[in-house]
Parts: C-alpha cells; sequence; structure tokens
C-alpha cells in the first residue's frame, strides 16, 4: 500500500496517488468529510484563517462505489490561494522554513507559499488514511489520536470521549479555556509554539512488521518524520526509556496478556498484539511577523517579516494527520504480512 502525493499550496489541486488497495472496499466520496474537516484550516480563531473547501474528487481505482485494485487518484482543488501574501518573501529565506533547504537543492526558489513544505500537503495524507482506516475497521482494528502538550502545557486528567468536542483535541476538557486563553496571548503576540500528538492503534493482532527491514517502528518513525513540520517521534515509553531499569521497562507477561505498555505495543519491529501507541514532536511554525535576521537569494543580510495567514500551532490540526499516517503504515504491513504468513487477524496470540 503506497501513497504519493502532488500539488502545492498555491497551485491548481494537491492529489494523491494510492497504489496497491485491495479490490472491494466501499468508499464514497462524502466519507472523506469527517477527517479532512477535523484537519483544516479556518474553522477556529486558533488555526490559520484560509478557507478551503477539501472536496475529494475520485478520478481512478473505484467503481460504482468500491475500489478496483487499480491505482487510486484522489484530486482536491485548491479554492482559496493567495500567493500574493508572499510576494513581498520571493527572494527571501525565512529563518526555521524549508525554503533555504529547497533553494540549496534545487536552486529554484517557489514563491507561492510554502509550496510542497506546506501543511496543506498533509491533506492528501488524511483523505487516503480514510481508505486505510476504512479496511482497518472492518479488520478491529481502530486508530485515535489526541493532542498531548501544547508548549509546556500538558493533559491532567486523560478522557477520551472529551477529544473530539474541542478545538484542540485535548483530553481533559478542565484545561479547554487554559488552552483558549493561552492561544490567543500567543496569536497577539505574533509568536508561534509547538505540539506533540499521541496516536494509538487498538486492536493491531500481534505479528504486524518484520524483523528488520520494515520493522513496524521503523516505518512509522518514517512516516511520522516525512510529515512537514516534525521534529522527534517516540515508539511507547520513547525517550523516557532513557532513564528506566531493565526491570520497570519490561513488559510482565501473564496467561491472560501484557502488564503494561513500555513497549508501545512493538518488540522487535513487530506488533505484540498490545495498543501501538507512537508520540509525534511538532516544530514552532516558522512563518512569523514578528522580524529576524536572514538573508536573501542575492546574498544580502536582511530582515524576514512574514505576513498573511499562519497557523500558530500547527500541531493543533495534527492528530488526524498522525492518525492517518498510523493507519497507513498499518495496512501496508497487514498486507505484507498476510502475503507472508497468510492471516490478517483477528487472531488469537499463541500464548497469551
Ligand atoms: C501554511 C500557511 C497557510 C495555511 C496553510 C499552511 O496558508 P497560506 O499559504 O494560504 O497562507 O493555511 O495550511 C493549509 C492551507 C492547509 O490546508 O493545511 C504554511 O505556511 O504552511
Amino acid at each position: 500500500f503506497r501513497v504519493t502525493t502532488f500539488g502545492e499550496s498555491h497551485g491548481p489541486a494537491i492529489g494523491c496517488v494510492i497504489d496497491g488497495c485491495p479490490p472491494g472496499i466501499a468508499i464514497a466520496p462524502e466519507e472523506f468529510a469527517h477527517d479532512l474537516s477535523r484537519r483544516a484550516t479556518g474553522k477556529t480563531r486558533h488555526t490559520s484563517a484560509r478557507h478551503e473547501a477539501d472536496e475529494v474528487e475520485i478520478l481512478s481505482g473505484v467503481y460504482q462505489g468500491f475500489t478496483t485494485g487499480t491505482p487510486i487518484a484522489l484530486l482536491i482543488r485548491n479554492t482559496d490561494q493567495r500567493s500574493k501574501d508572499y510576494a513581498n518573501i520571493a527572494q527571501q529565506f525565512r529563518p526555521g522554513h524549508a525554503d533555504y533547504t529547497y533553494w540549496q537543492k534545487y536552486g529554484i526558489r517557489d514563491p507561492r507559499g510554502g509550496g510542497r513544505s506546506s501543511a496543506r500537503e498533509t491533506t492528501m495524507r488524511v483523505a487516503s488514511g480514510v481508505i486505510a482506516k476504512k479496511w482497518l475497521g472492518e479488520r478491529g482494528v481502530q486508530v485515535r489520536g489526541h493532542l498531548a502538550q501544547i508548549g509546556d502545557v500538558v493533559p491532567v486528567a486523560h478522557d477520551w470521549s472529551v477529544v473530539e468536542d474541542n478545538p484542540f483535541f485535548w483530553p481533559d476538557a478542565a484545561q479547554v479555556t487554559e488552552l483558549e486563553v493561552y492561544m490567543d496571548a500567543l496569536r497577539k503576540s505574533g509568536d508561534s509554539v509547538g505540539a506533540k500528538i499521541v496516536v494509538e492503534a487498538d486492536g493491531v493482532p500481534p505479528g504486524w512488521g518484520e524483523p528488520i527491514y520494515g520493522k513496524l517502528d521503523g516505518e512509522l518513525a518514517a512516516a511520522m518524520m516525512s510529515i512537514n513540520a516534525v521534529k522527534g517521534v517516540e515508539i511507547g515509553d520513547g525517550f523516557a526509556s532513557v532513564a528506566q531499569k531493565g526491570t520497570q521497562h519490561r513488559d510482565a507477561i501473564a496467561l491472560d496478556g501484557f502488564a503494561s505498555n513500555h513497549a508501545g505495543g512493538i518488540l522487535g519491529g513487530i506488533s505484540t498484539g498490545q495498543t501501538v501507541r507512537v508520540a509525534v514532536a511538532f516544530k514552532p511554525t516558522s512563518s512569523l511577523r514578528l522580524p529576524v535576521a536572514s538573508v536573501d537569494t542575492d546574498g544580502n543580510a536582511i530582515e524576514v517579516v512574514t505576513t498573511g495567514r499562519h497557523d500558530p500551532c500547527v500541531g493543533i490540526r495534527a492528530t488526524p494527520i498522525c492518525e492517518a499516517m498510523l493507519a497507513l503504515v498499518l495496512i501496508d504491513q497487514a498486507l505484507r504480512h498476510r502475503a507472508q504468513c497468510g492471516d490478517v487477524g483477528p487472531v488469537q496470540p499463541r500464548i497469551v
């Protein structure tokens, strides 16, 4: 199961091609709307004010409502481009932004906003993830996620039932007002902040993932890192494992299951049958109206100020993106497991 995307934030359209999708998955254009709207800009004052319709056109690979097994092409036309927002920085490098490295690599400066490095690219990940989630859901695998940190604010309580009821995907309803105050002050200051997302998959049977090349955790790390603005990925206890003793970290096994899940549901690159848990760090957005020193393409020292519509915390919209990437890796690993071992579960663990 392979997804490639195309298109620029300020081009005519963005899209993706999905190769290797199993035939027979029922999918209608309106099924994309829910997750796309969870990711979209312009829904609350805490995200970018750009208003995109994000309406999916299915160009190929689906016939009479079912996937055919041939490449699926999805297209979303951009409806609210405003590339003139970027006219005054067309020759400038925004510190912290990919325009510097794109220029060093290609020698071409795309003046249309972030182009491929924009958060807009993630739309197609979410769209393709809808198909992966559907296939997985029919096999008892559920993917969900929440925001787990904004700046230095962390959830006090954890209640999955409130996550979809607030604009932050936050698991503690009592903190939503505090977050609104925090984000309002941040937006007014002109600065941005990072965020952490946690995504989980329940119902993954033991056995998905390959032992060395194609480890489930390795592929998850690569998938999450491929999202624009991601700077870190943890599986299970992740970097907290550094300070742990082996006696703390190991997950004791009883006949009725594991006693804990420090491993994040993966051992040796292969799923254990526990919840697969991944945490993803998003950096603070780099397009800021606060001035910063930089250089331009002619080699002059300059000061950069970026105006226009930007997210003060791009992580606020990232929960559905990370869910989609988790689902895309899982469907791929499930199909590879089926090819080699013949079943994709739900299966009974061999001993526990
Ligand atoms: C983005 C800047 C804003 C965001 C955009 C990402 O748009 P514009 O380029 O029009 O100023 O709205 O995100 C999206 C459009 C999206 O769909 O996620 C940026 O600088 O990355």
